[in-house]
């Protein structure tokens, strides 16, 4: 498979432990901002880079997590939050320390299914006993290794390379098990006052990219098209995916022999959690007075989401289930006041912008604790009735 995609590696640990140094070690150019100062590194910063025998990658230096005060504590915060957008931590440690420092940042490794890899730095000063390279190795550690500063940098690009898994290089296709060579894709996209102007939004020019990839064809038009289409061509497209707003009208006008799907519930899929979706959107039947449902707005920016979140989904769930039921949003990948175990149901929106890695972990919660978990296209589809329809092409 073609790898289209930048691995992200983020280094962590202690202040003063020569992160960013080993940054600058890994990459062989002066990147970050080195000092004897604890403290330095006070952001996450981000460099985009080709590591030998790596490929290109973007490494992630952060603030040293063991930080105190309010602004300590704030670093500390940004730094973890760098966690939910790596393929793979990278912990530095010295002096043979494996405190609670370093326990909770494996444990939160872990809970993110995170691999990681443990260097023991500053090996000059003082090397690594065998038993911390054993505690590490029993901690889940993929590989445990020893640096100073000035050694050559062989063995760690060799083990960033070992422990990258192949999932972070490949971004998997929309469509690829859903049409061959030569099918006909049929897309309809409103053109509104919602739509940006002089573009099309990043999931259809997404699912163009598929297509083609695909060696499939696509044929975009507008939904006020769509009668015509059928009625001046023969063609019969494998698959027609429609804006989920639209689903209701564009359901009555394609052919049932021909498989009708989402833009977004197709998104939704590729972006992970879809079996967690798919036993989680019937539960919109279950709904009754008095309960919450969550409404999980990622991508801040965006008018058109921020308006089916905000306005949309509320109304039609409201008519839907007629019963009274209150509201929260949250955007951008803010923080969850309320436990998460209050919400009788949490609606995800389709995460254009966000990572996989991100949308994941943002559902992680509520997936754990058993809330109900759908996003905004499925949710659209049972709404109006045209869910079983919406999922065919996925069975
Ligand atoms: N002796 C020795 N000193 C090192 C080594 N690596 C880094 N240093 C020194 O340790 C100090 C801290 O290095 P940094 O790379 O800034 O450490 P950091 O972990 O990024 O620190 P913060 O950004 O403050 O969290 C600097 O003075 C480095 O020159 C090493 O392998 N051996
Ligand atoms: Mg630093």
């Amino acid at each position: 498979m073609a790898r289209d995609k930048k691995p992200h590696i983020g280094f962590f640990g202690k202040r003063n432990n020569g992160k960013s140094t080993l940054i600058n070690c890994i990459t062989g150019q002066d990147i970050a901002i080195v000092s004897p100062i604890a403290g330095t590194t006070t952001d996450p910063v981000k460099k985009s880079m080709e590591i030998p025998g790596v490929g290109p990658a973007v490494l992630v230096d952060t603030a040293g997590i063991d930080d105190s005060g309010d602004l300590g504590l704030k670093r500390t915060a940004k730094s973890l939050r760098v966690l939910e957008q790596i393929d793979l931590a990278i912990l530095i440690v010295t002096s043979n320390t494996f405190d609670s420092w370093e326990h909770n940042l494996i444990d939160r490794f872990k809970s993110l299914e995170l691999p990681f890899i443990v260097i023991h730095n500053k090996r000059d000063i003082e090397a690594a006993t065998p038993a911390t390279r054993k505690k590490y190795i029993d901690s889940g550690a993929t590989l445990f290794l020893e640096y100073a500063q000035g050694e050559s940098n062989t063995e760690i690009l060799s083990a960033i390379q070992k422990s990258i898994p192949e999932t972070a290089y490949v971004n998997p296709s929309l469509l690829g098990d859903i049409i061959e060579q030569g099918d006909f894709v049929l897309l309809i996209t409103p053109i509104d006052t919602e739509a940006p102007e002089g573009r099309m939004i990043l999931p259809q020019v997404q699912v163009i990219r598929d297509v083609l990839d695909n060696h499939a064809i696509n044929i975009v038009l507008k939904e006020s098209e769509l009668e015509a289409f059928f009625q001046k061509t023969t063609i019969l497209p494998k698959l027609a995916i429609t804006d989920s707003q639209l689903f209701d009208k564009v359901s009555r006008i394609v052919p049932t022999n021909i498989l009708l799907t989402g833009f977004s519930v197709l998104l939704a899929r590729h972006k992970g959690n879809f079996e967690a979706y798919k036993a989680g959107t019937p539960k919109i039947e279950s709904l009754k007075d008095g309960d919450k449902v969550l409404i999980l707005e990622s991508c801040t920016h965006h008018t058109t989401c921020d308006d089916i979140g905000r306005v949309k989904i509320p109304r039609w769930l409201t008519n839907y289930t007629g019963k009274n039921i209150s509201f929260h949003m949250v955007s951008g990948l803010d923080n969850i006041e309320h436990p998460i175990t209050d919400y009788a149901l949490v609606i995800q929106c389709g995460g254009c912008m966000i990572t996989r890695r991100q949308l994941t972990n943002r559902l992680k919660p509520a997936i754990d604790a058993g809330v109900p978990v759908t996003n905004y296209g499925m949710a659209i589809a049972w709404i109006h009735g045209i869910y079983k329809r919406a999922m065919e092409p996925f069975e």
